[in-house]
C-alpha cells in the first residue's frame, strides 16, 4: 500500500446558532479534510479522507485552524511516496489493529503535538483502509454496537430563562438521553437550580472548561455545592496540565470528576486512574475521549481499553465537528468500552451548509453506518 497523493481541503463553515463556553463565544469554524490516495500492489486505487476540529483560536488548547494547517504540511511531507505496510487482518473482537496503522503513524511521530492535525490523517487511513476492504470502519476497528447514546451540550447563555429555552427542547424536541450544560463561577448555581426543578430526573452534567480554581476556596464551595443536583459528572472544572490536582482537590466531592482537556494521550489516562486509586476511586473518575484531542483512533481506542480495564467510565466529546468528524466519533463510539452517551448532535444542526448527511437519528439514538469506510453516501467537500 503506497500513499500515491496526499492534498486537504479547507471550508468555512457558519454555524446556526452561536456558541457560547467559558472560554469564549463563536460564530463560525473552519474544518480540513486531508484526503490521502492509496495505491495497492496491484495498481488499485482508494481514496480516504479525514476530518480536523479545531477552534478559530487557541480557546480549548494550543491549536487552531491556522496552527493545524501548519502541521498539516509537515505530515503531508512525511508521507507523500512512501510505502505504507498492507493491513494485514481485520480487528476481531476487543483488538484494535494495532499494527497496521502504525505503519502509518509512525511516518509522522516525530511531530511534536498537533494532536487535531495528526487525527484528521489518521482519519484519512482509516476510511481509505475499510474502503480498500468494503467493510465499514466500525466493524474494521472491531466496534459491536449497531447504534449509539446521544447527549447534547448546550453553551452558556446570558440568562436562566434562554437557557432553559434551550435545554427545553433539547429535552422535548430532540429527546436526547442526557444534557450537558457549560458552566462558569457565576453562571452556575442558578442555571442548575432552575433545569432541576423542571427536570428532577434529568441524566445531567456540566462542563467547565477549566473556569474554576481548584486552590480558590469560593469555587471549590461552588464545585461542592454541585453534589445536591446529582449530576452525572462534573467535566474539566481545573486547568488543562493539572491532572493531579483534579484528584486531591475534589476528592471530597461525590458527584465524579470528568476529564477533558486534561487526557491528550494514554499515559495521562494511566496517571490520572493511579491518581484516583490514591485519593479517591476509580468509579468517580470519568473520561471524554475525543479522537481530535488525544491526536487520533487508534490512541482513543487505546483510552478507552485503559480505562474499562479499571473501572473508569468513558464517552466521546465533539468539537463541532462537521458531519464526517461527526460520524467517525460514532463509529468510534459504537466499541462496547464507550459506555456513556456522547457529544453527537447539536440543537440545530450545526452548520448552515454541512459537507454530507448525518447517520440517522432518533430519540438520543444515531445509527453506525454500515457503508464501506465511514459510510457517508452524499459526502461533498467540494474542490
Ligand atoms: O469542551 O466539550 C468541550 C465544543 C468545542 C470545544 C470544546 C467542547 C465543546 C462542546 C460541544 O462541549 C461538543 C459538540 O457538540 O461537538
Ligand atoms: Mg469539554
Amino acid at each position: 500500500l503506497t500513499v500515491e497523493a496526499v492534498r486537504v481541503r479547507s471550508r468555512k463553515m457558519d454555524l446556526r446558532i452561536p456558541f457560547e463556553t467559558s472560554f469564549g463565544r463563536f460564530d463560525s469554524l473552519v474544518r480540513l479534510y486531508p484526503e490521502i490516495t492509496f495505491r495497492t500492489e496491484d495498481g488499485r486505487r482508494v481514496t480516504g479522507v479525514g476530518e480536523c476540529s479545531p477552534l478559530s483560536a487557541p480557546w480549548y488548547d494550543y491549536e487552531c485552524h491556522r496552527s493545524v494547517a501548519t502541521a498539516l504540511g509537515y505530515l503531508v511531507a512525511s508521507l507523500t511516496g512512501k510505502p505504507v505496510e498492507e493491513a494485514d487482518g481485520v480487528a476481531s473482537g476487543k483488538e484494535p489493529p494495532v499494527t497496521d496503522v502504525l505503519s502509518f503513524t509512525s511516518r509522522y511521530r516525530w511531530i511534536v503535538g498537533h494532536p487535531m492535525a495528526k487525527a484528521g490523517m489518521e482519519g484519512a487511513y482509516w476510511d481509505g483502509v475499510a474502503r480498500l476492504r468494503g467493510v465499514s470502519v466500525s466493524s474494521l476497528w472491531g466496534g459491536t454496537r449497531k447504534a449509539v447514546l446521544t447527549g447534547t451540550s448546550v453553551g452558556l447563555e446570558p440568562t436562566v430563562e434562554a437557557l432553559m429555552d434551550k435545554v427545553d427542547r433539547a429535552v422535548r424536541e430532540m429527546e436526547v438521553v442526557r444534557v450537558k450544560v457549560k458552566v462558569k463561577p457565576g453562571r452556575d448555581l442558578a442555571y442548575l437550580d432552575a433545569i432541576r426543578n423542571r427536570y428532577p430526573d434529568l441524566p445531567l452534567q456540566v462542563d467547565a472548561n477549566a473556569a474554576y480554581d481548584l486552590f480558590d476556596p469560593a469555587h471549590l464551595a461552588l464545585l461542592k455545592d454541585f453534589d445536591r443536583f446529582g449530576l452525572l459528572m462534573i467535566e474539566q472544572p481545573g486547568r488543562n496540565d493539572d491532572i493531579l490536582d483534579h484528584a486531591r482537590q475534589l476528592a471530597h466531592l461525590s458527584t465524579p470528576i470528568c476529564l477533558d482537556e486534561s487526557i491528550l494521550h494514554a499515559v495521562h489516562a494511566r496517571q490520572a486512574i493511579q491518581l484516583w486509586k490514591e485519593h479517591s476511586h476509580p468509579s468517580r473518575l470519568v473520561v471524554n475521549i475525543k479522537p481530535p484531542r488525544v491526536g487520533g483512533y487508534l490512541e482513543a481506542i487505546r483510552i478507552a481499553r485503559l480505562c474499562c480495564d479499571n473501572g473508569v467510565s468513558v464517552w466521546c466529546g465533539g468539537m463541532h465537528e462537521s458531519a464526517l468528524g461527526k460520524t467517525a466519533n460514532v463509529h468510534f463510539s459504537s466499541r462496547d468500552e464507550v459506555d456513556l452517551p456522547g457529544d453527537h448532535v447539536s440543537q440545530a444542526p450545526y452548520f448552515v451548509r454541512n459537507v454530507g448527511s448525518s447517520p440517522e437519528y432518533r430519540r438520543g439514538r444515531l445509527t453506525v453506518p454500515s457503508g464501506a469506510g465511514w459510510g457517508i453516501e452524499d459526502l461533498d467537500l467540494g474542490d
